[in-house]
């Protein structure tokens, strides 16, 4: 059944046990994967030390610095994929970025460089990563994204990162439709709000999984794990049909409309 094994997945934005992205990676490895793992450079290394320590006993054969914002890095990681494995199969992105300032208060107050820095990180990133591994997707692939229901209904506070998920859900289809004709599926995963890094450092993400566990179908939240085993399915053949959808991952949430 789901078997991933001999194919060369990357994964991007494991930041710490807590991150979706490691969720993934361990599921990745759990159905066979070859797995490469890269993180955010930060000057004092601690990123470099902490991820390198959490995904070893996953055994990655390739752990590279990757920060988005910088075109060098992103040609550097693809060309170390290229010598090291000859191709790529699986492309998992699972990073956002915006400032504090615009994920918080009135949305209109965001400034023009904290919009541009939350579309850049969160949006653009998957166009850059996409274009960097099509040539060498050279056997068919799968590229994951990782959205939330803010880039489709307005979540207070979400705000700029809304905006961010909307454009960033737009370039799965564009993404799909062009690289669908070389065998290379694009996706998304809508995940429930789950305890992170990221989310921790939001104000009032308890409450909004609180609010989850009352509303949601299956009354409760989803795990990192749950959305690790939908992303290991969405890249393998299982579901050599699906591109350029978003999979609701949310314990059913999405579907309610009256909280
Ligand atoms: P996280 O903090 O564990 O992961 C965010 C990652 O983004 C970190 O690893 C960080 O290093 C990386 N990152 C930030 N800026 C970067 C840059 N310039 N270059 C490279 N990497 C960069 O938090 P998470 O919640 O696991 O977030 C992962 C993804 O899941 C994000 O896209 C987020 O929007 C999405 N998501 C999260 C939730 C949630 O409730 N936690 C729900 C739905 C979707
Ligand atoms: O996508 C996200 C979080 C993304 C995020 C979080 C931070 C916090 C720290 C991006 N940038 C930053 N920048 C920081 O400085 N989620 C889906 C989790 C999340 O964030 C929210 C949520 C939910 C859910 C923000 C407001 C309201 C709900």
């Amino acid at each position: 059944m789901l078997n991933l094994s001999g194919k060369n997945a990357l994964v991007t934005g494991i930041a710490n046990n807590y991150s979706i992205a490691w969720g993934i990676a361990q599921q990745l490895h759990a159905a066979g994967a070859n797995l490469g793992v890269t993180y955010l450079p930060d000057e004092k290394g601690r990123f470099e030390a902490k991820v390198g320590e959490l995904v070893a006993p996953l055994n990655p054969t390739l752990f590279l610095p990757c920060n988005v914002q910088d075109d060098a890095q992103v040609q550097a990681t693809f060309d170390a994929v290229k010598d090291k494995w000859g191709h790529l199969d699986i492309l998992i992105h699972c990073l956002a970025f915006a400032n504090k300032d615009a994920l918080t208060g009135d949305f209109s107050n965001v400034s023009r460089q904290d919009f541009t820095q939350a579309i850049d990180i969160s949006a653009y990133s998957l166009v850059s990563l996409s274009h960097a591994a099509k040539p060498l997707m050279t056997e068919g692939g799968s590229i994951l994204t990782l959205t939330y229901l803010g880039g489709v209904r307005v979540i207070p506070n979400y705000n700029t990162m809304g905006i961010a998920k909307a454009a960033l859900e737009m370039n799965v289809r564009y993404l799909a439709s062009e690289l669908g004709p070389q065998n290379i599926r694009v996706n998304g995963i809508s995940a429930g709000p789950i305890r992170t890094l990221a989310s921790s450092a939001v104000g009032g993400i308890r409450d909004m999984i609180h609010h989850v566990e009352e509303v949601a179908p299956l009354r409760r939240s989803v795990t990192q794990r749950e959305v690790g085993n939908a992303a290991a399915f969405l890249c393998s053949d299982l579901a050599s049909g699906i591109t350029g959808q978003i999979l609701y991952v949310d314990a059913g949430y999405e579907i309610m409309g009256m909280g």
